[in-house]
């Protein structure tokens, strides 16, 4: 298998869930701009999207999507608890987290993106986005991660976005559960070692 990432994109995620679930896959750097690959290859042929990530497959399919990439990488490797068991509500719940980090927090940052924004549109992002952080705080208060005491793929895929608060200056403060949980995860040795491997350690 093969990953093609960015550098603190999103793509950290399935990063992540690789290096937890102890998988060994290969890994090509995008870069965005050019839509070319660091194998020299043009990245549009593999991924017609033309966003990270993508993960080619040894079929020779490639699989788009963060959630779905994540849930693939973790049922390579059963009983990790990464992901609960199918047809379980647990796994049910970190789906949920999964499709609310995607659509709610990864979505509301894609206006930041943009830049230059104006003060104002830019208030309004940070607005919406804290309002969405508030929440996370609530749930997030006496349990270790988002589906409770145990790392899951969500947690890879809501760490990794959170962590673009700090590129944004947004302030975390009014969230201690929050940065609680992002330090928790930051500490955890897989993930440091996905950071280093895309160069992000000082970031973390
Ligand atoms: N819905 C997509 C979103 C992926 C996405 O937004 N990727 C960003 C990096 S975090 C990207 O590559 N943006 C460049 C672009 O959209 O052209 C997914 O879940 O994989």
């Amino acid at each position: 298998m093969k990953l093609y990432y960015t550098p603190g994109a999103c793509s950290l995620a399935p990063r992540i869930i690789a290096c937890e679930a102890g998988l060994q896959i290969e890994y090509d750097k995008v870069d965005l701009k050019t839509q070319t690959t660091a194998s020299g290859r043009d990245y549009i042929r593999i991924n017609p999207k033309g966003y990270v990530p993508a993960l080619a497959l040894h079929s020779g399919d490639v699989l788009a999507e963060v959630p779905v990439i994540l849930e693939y990488l973790a049922d390579q490797v059963p009983g990790t608890r990464l992901l609960p068991k199918l047809g379980s509500l647990e796994r049910y719940r970190v789906k949920e987290w999964l499709d609310f980090t995607g659509a709610e927090l990864h979505k509301g940052f894609d206006p930041l993106w943009t830049a230059p924004m104006p003060p104002k549109a830019r208030q309004l992002a940070v607005g919406h986005l804290q309002r969405r952080f508030a929440y996370l705080d609530q749930c997030l208060q006496g349990r270790s991660y988002l589906a409770g005491q145990h790392f899951t793929v969500a947690d890879a895929y809501c760490f990794t976005v959170l962590s673009w608060s700090r590129f944004h200056r947004i302030d975390l403060s009014d969230h201690p559960a929050v940065t609680a949980y992002m330090t928790r995860v930051s500490a955890r040795p897989m993930v440091k070692r996905a950071l280093q491997a895309e160069g992000l350690m000082a970031q973390a």
